[in-house]
């Protein structure tokens, strides 16, 4: 015979198991943007310099008759000691400065770094649109997307580095492969 058991459960361990099972689903869409992540190397940069690795050296499509244009990559310093991001340079642009951004009076305003961007050990710093950039400025062409521009940095310890930004869209918020969307100059 077969003892039948009053259900021992109401409503709460059946919301446990939704909340269960949402869970599952987020864990399944965090391993497929994973997967969308890594197939992105492929074509990714990564620079090594000293304690230095340079990732995702990128920037935007220039419009019509544009002097100026943003460059965007990201810098983590592996070191035990500080690093600087001095100075930069370029063929495509009579001089290339590095940028922040700040917010003036409710108004976003941008100045460059005279002492250039200091690299903390341990530490990653990201210049992406809305903060931290390379302000190419003067440039001789148009960036077209698809494009690689050659750059190179100085670091005070980790001396000069060579890179290439991709360039993408005009509207690009991200390199390509990264849709973190619009930030910073949104807010
Ligand atoms: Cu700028």
């Amino acid at each position: 015979m077969v003892a039948i058991h009053p259900p021992q459960t109401n409503a709460e361990p059946f919301e446990h198991e939704s909340r269960t099972m949402k869970n599952i689903t987020r864990t399944f869409a965090c391993a497929a943007t994973l997967l969308a992540l890594l197939a992105v190397p492929a074509h990714a940069q990564e620079i090594k310099a000293g304690d230095l690795v340079i990732t995702q050296p990128w920037s935007r499509a220039t419009p019509g008759g544009a002097k100026i244009a943003g460059g965007y990559l990201t810098i983590e310093n592996k070191g035990t000691a500080p690093d600087r991001l001095t100075a930069v340079s370029g063929d495509i642009a009579g001089k290339v400065e590095i940028h922040e951004m700040a917010m003036n009076n409710g108004v976003m305003t941008m100045r460059p770094l005279d002492k250039g961007l200091a690299i903390e050990p341990g530490k990653t710093v990201k210049l992406a649109p809305g903060g931290y950039h390379l302000m190419l400025m003067d440039l001789k062409n148009p960036l077209k997307q698809g494009e690689k521009v050659p750059l190179e940095l100085q670091f005070e310890k980790a001396g000069k580095v060579a890179l290439s930004l991709d360039v993408q869209g005009v509207g690009a918020q991200a390199p390509a492969g990264h849709s973190d969307g619009p930030h910073g100059m949104k807010k």
